[in-house]
């Protein structure tokens, strides 16, 4: 074997016995560096005979490219089984349930705006919002209260200190006491046919074991040309069926005043009491659960829809009243208490399912 021959093997050994990028760079220096055994050689050319010189340097280069590539596979070679030590480490087990440790849960007024939103959703209707301060128009005049009605008394509604400079009945602020005047902004810019829900923050003066002075309201809104009590009627029903999870839940509408619905009534569902428990969907007992009407003339016209040539129906429930029914919550105070015990016993968790009467 000749010297070259025997030089190269030597090498290709230390290559392949290199078991890190370092010491492959060590060996790669040992050998084709500055000072390396194969420089060491090509710097000996200078005193050999032109024929020995070529025979010789040709054979260097080749040594040379020969053993570049020993390193390069190495070097690859040892990058990957790198690689593959890292990922085998760092690998994340995409099958871990959900933290153990979150301990929060969804509010109940949350989880129940979600389930009658997907109820309503699936009958064609969208979600509107708005604010929730608001001037007198939008909540009462527009909704056909007239001047003296007893809402409008700062007795039950909170204004805001008057504007300076600014008097009279349009320059007044309020927290809106219902989500009606959502309703108003949207019938001012929005073409019939409308079909819109309305859940919300509202605000009234007036604290006791079933009034807190922010609660939640959930309002519909219908626009069309032919809409009638019917259709009021077969929508209502079909809501709180889905809702209260009770295909045959009994229903009845009784007459009732709205100042802004003309006829108006109110719906009960058929319920049972006794013993003290109320069961719904059983027995011969009746429950309120919501207000509704045909939308009056005159807040069409305020709105500027033409009553003559539309028309349509409304509706209003308390979002805590029905959550409190649907999960037997007894006191209205605790939803805005935050007692993370009582959030914990009635909340909701992320993954629950907004409506499973719906899956
Ligand atoms: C209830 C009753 C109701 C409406 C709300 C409404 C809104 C517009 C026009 C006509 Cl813009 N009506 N809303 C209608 C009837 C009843 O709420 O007991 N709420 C808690």
């Amino acid at each position: 074997m000749s010297n070259i021959d025997a030089l190269k093997k030597e090498i290709v050994e230390t290559v392949k016995a290199a078991n890190d990028i370092n010491s492959l760079e060590e060996v790669r220096v040992s050998a084709l560096g500055k000072k390396g055994k194969v420089t060491g050689l090509m710097a000996g050319l200078g005193q050999m005979t032109p024929d020995q010189r070529k025979e010789m340097g040709q054979a260097l280069n080749r040594l040379k490219d020969e053993i570049t590539a020993e390193i390069e596979a190495r070097a690859n070679t040892l990058k990957s089984a790198a690689l593959n030590e890292r990922l085998q480490k760092e690998k994340v087990d995409v099958t871990l349930s959900p933290r153990p440790q979150a301990k929060g849960t969804i509010h109940p007024i949350s989880q129940t705006i979600e389930e009658m939103t997907v109820i309503f959703a699936d009958m064609g209707f969208s979600v509107a919002e708005g604010p929730e301060i608001e001037d007198d128009f939008h909540n009462f005049t527009a909704l056909n209260f007239p001047p003296g009605h007893p809402a409008r008394q700062m007795h039950d509604t909170f204004y805001f200190p008057d504007v300076a400079g600014k008097t009279g009945l349009d320059a007044k602020r309020l927290l809106r006491t219902h989500t009606s005047t959502v309703q108003v902004h949207v019938m001012q810019t929005q073409k019939p046919p409308i079909r819109v829900i309305i859940p919300g923050r509202t605000y009234r003066s007036d604290y006791d074991m079933t009034h807190t002075p922010m609660f939640h309201q959930m309002e519909g809104l219908l626009i069309d040309k032919t809409a009638h009590m019917g259709h009021l009627k077969g929508c209502l029903i079909e809501f709180c069926r889905r809702f209260f999870e009770v295909d045959d839940l009994k229903a009845r509408f009784r007459p009732s005043f709205f100042p802004f619905t003309e006829p108006s009534a109110e719906m009960d569902i058929g319920c049972s009491r006794a013993g003290g428990e109320l069961k719904i969907g059983e027995g011969n007992d009746w429950l309120e659960i919501l207000g509704c009407g045909m939308v009056h003339p005159n807040v069409l016209k305020s709105c500027g829809i033409d009553p003559n040539e539309y028309q349509g129906f409304a509706f209003g429930m308390g979002i805590e009243r029905v959550a409190m029914l649907k999960y037997g919550i007894p006191d209205l105070r605790t939803f805005f208490e935050s007692d993370l015990r009582w959030l914990k016993h009635y909340g909701f968790g992320p993954m629950e399912q907004p409506n499973p009467a719906l899956s």
